[in-house]
């Protein structure tokens, strides 16, 4: 799919939008928009200027009041803005309406994100399934401005609106899109299955590493594993998760794996659309979260993510905060706080490697109780137990005798009591 950002002749010129609402409490709108701005950078554009409303409720037609629409599209026609970026996500009659308002094209904060992703895709299964979250949040979004789908491609070219006739065609086209993706996908998806099913055999506990986008995964696992990821100050800089191994001190093995970073209101259909990638996050026996401690929104960025691994069903997993890049900052007080709220964590510094002994020894210790295997006997009948067993474990033997099956498995000690019963030597 073409890039929503033009990228041609010069960068397009983007003006952001965002509201404070009274109801709202939490992050303060600059920081928002600050954050948005950044976003626009990373996609290729060049931020022309900003407008915050203050609202008692938001406008159901246009978002933002009329009054203030109609004054940000003046400020927009001055200063040649190509696009308006509005901080939140917009319904697809709202866009409609700012679009007239406007005369420009609209998007909100869930097609930047979009758009950013598509451009760093690098796996097959990760460009499909960002393409299908695009082009289920732009078919109903569907207007002139969007031009007229290219057959070739796929792919939504730039404006040169061709009337109602050819937007129905063009939705007609999206559609057929989408439901040829998702049947790729589906193909692609059970090979991975198949690949992670060989990987699932090895015994050793996997930790993953999470965070804030730009916390600094990708340097942590460099750092740690002497892995070439790349690790950059950009939004998003990783899509595809890259597993290594970690030799602890305590001579044990372990997998570790970076993952894409989260971002406060990551759209619920990118969500879903890395599920099957984040799976390796799922799946595993402790997390990571790593925490830019130098950011000044250190603690909305962990709630933030907190909020993305209770959506994707990690959210009670084992869990070290690292608290990273150390290294600059100069205010003890505020790790203070941070270590009063969350007393299971570590700092460091992956730049400098500063605290990463002290890390290594800690996943150590935390890992250890996942012995290598349990024995389980499990009558027949009880067929959810045996269900669940596969799903949550790593089953390496079963034998079926009699009325019970006989298991050798390895379970993640967060899980060994609901199998308590069945346990028969650990
Ligand atoms: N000063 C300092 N900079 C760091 C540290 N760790 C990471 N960085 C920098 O922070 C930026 C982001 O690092 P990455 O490792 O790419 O962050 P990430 O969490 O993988 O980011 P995404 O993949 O984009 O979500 C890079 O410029 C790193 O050099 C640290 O401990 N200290
Ligand atoms: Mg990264």
């Amino acid at each position: 799919m073409k890039s929503l950002v033009e990228k041609n002749k010069r960068l397009e010129r983007v003006f952001l939008v965002g509201v404070e609402l009274k109801s709202r409490d939490g992050a303060d709108i600059h920081d928002l928009l600050a954050e948005l701005g950044e976003l626009a950078t990373t996609a290729g554009a060049e931020v022309v200027g900003q407008g915050i409303q203050k609202m008692e409720s938001l406008n159901a037609a246009t978002f933002i009041g009329k009054g203030k629409a109609a004054e940000f599209a003046e400020f927009c026609k001055r200063h040649n803005a190509d696009t308006v970026i509005f901080d939140d996500e917009l319904s697809p009659a709202q866009s409609r309406n700012l679009e007239k308002i406007f005369n420009c094209k609209i998007l909100d904060r869930t097609a930047l994100i979009l758009d950013i992703f598509a451009q760093r895709a690098r796996t097959r299964e990760g460009k499909l399934q960002i393409e299908l979250a695009q082009l289920q949040h732009l078919l109903p979004r569907l207007t002139r401005f969007w031009g007229h789908l290219s057959r070739q491609s796929g792919g939504i070219g730039m404006r040169g609106g061709e009337g109602e006739s050819q937007l129905e065609a063009d939705r007609r086209k999206v559609q057929e899109r989408i439901d040829r993706i998702e049947r790729d996908l589906d193909a692609v998806r059970r090979q991975r299955a198949t690949q992670r099913a060989g990987r699932q055999r090895s015994q050793w506990p996997l930790a993953s590493i999470v965070g804030y986008t730009n916390a600094g995964k990708s340097t942590l696992l460099n750092t740690i594993t002497g892995a070439e990821v790349l690790a950059k100050d950009i939004l998003f800089a990783t899509l595809d998760p890259t597993t290594r191994r970690l030799r602890l001190p305590t001579n044990q093995n372990a997998l570790l794996t970076d993952t894409v970073g989260f971002i406060r209101k990551l759209p619920h259909g990118l969500v879903e659309a890395f599920k099957a990638t984040l799976e390796e996050v799922v799946q595993a026996d402790l997390l990571l979260h790593v925490v830019d401690v130098s950011h000044p929104q250190a603690f909305e960025q962990i709630d933030a993510v907190n909020a993305v691994l209770a959506e994707i069903g990690a959210g009670d997993k084992p869990t070290i905060m690292v608290f990273n890049k150390i290294d600059r900052v100069g205010v003890a007080g505020y790790i203070a706080r941070l270590k009063e709220k969350y007393p299971n964590s570590v700092e460091i510094s992956a730049k400098t490697g500063e605290g990463v002994p002290h890390l290594l020894a800690e996943i150590g210790t935390q890992l250890k109780p996942t012995r290598e295997f349990l024995e389980l006997r499990v009558p027949h009948e009880r067929s959810a137990v045996i269900a669940r067993l596969h799903k949550v474990g790593q089953v390496l033997e079963r034998r079926y005798s009699g009325k019970t099956a006989r298991f050798k498995a390895r379970i993640p000690p967060h899980h060994h009591d609901e199998f308590a019963e069945f346990i028969i030597n650990q």
